[in-house]
């Protein structure tokens, strides 16, 4: 069903692999051109060390906080198919290995879900510095359902190493 006020979503966006900061840019770009979508908010981009698999490079990550009236499954189908259009290949390596595009649906709204393909709030972006840095710069007060606001998740993470690009 379509939302009948528009929902405010927070997407992580973040790449290792070729030309990142244009391919991160673009992709912005692409999300802001989705229908009955406008990014309100982004974060600058942050140059941070792989997280999980740390035998590849540091990546760009970014925030950005939308308001759309997409519904989320169609949201989270829209953002698939932007990072398909620049270059991401899905394989069984993928899992947390380097990839050009990466867009990840951390909130719609207050919604929580847990359905094959789409948790919501994003299941582990409570416990990454790389998503909780540039969320903090756009958001620091906002609370994540089941887990609270993002200053104080921020305030227990190590940050070693992550850095503003200018
Ligand atoms: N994404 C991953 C795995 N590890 N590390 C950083 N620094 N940034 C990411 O965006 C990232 C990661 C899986 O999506
Ligand atoms: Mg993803
Ligand atoms: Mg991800």
């Amino acid at each position: 069903m379509r939302p009948d006020a528009p929902i405010r979503a927070y997407v992580a966006v973040g790449g290792n692999d070729g030309d990142v900061e244009t391919n991160l840019t673009e992709a912005l770009w692409a999300v802001d051109a989705l229908p009955q979508t406008t990014i309100r908010a982004q974060s600058a981009f942050y140059r941070t060390p792989a997280w999980g698999r740390t035998d590849q490079p540091d990546f760009l990550n970014a925030v950005v906080e939308l308001q759309t009236r997409m519904t989320a499954p169609v949201l989270l189908e829209s953002l698939l198919a932007i990072e398909t259009r620049f270059g991401r290949v899905r394989s069984q390596q993928d899992r947390w290995g380097p990839r050009t595009v990466d867009l990840d649906l951390l909130l719609y709204g207050d919604e929580v879900m847990d359905e094959p393909g789409l948790t919501l709030p994003h299941p582990r972006m409570h416990e990454r510095a790389f998503v909780l840095v540039p969320l903090a710069e756009i958001a620091p007060r906002l609370v994540v359902p089941g887990r609270g606001d993002v200053a104080t998740l921020l305030a227990a993470v190590a940050t070693d190493g992550i850095e503003a690009i200018p």
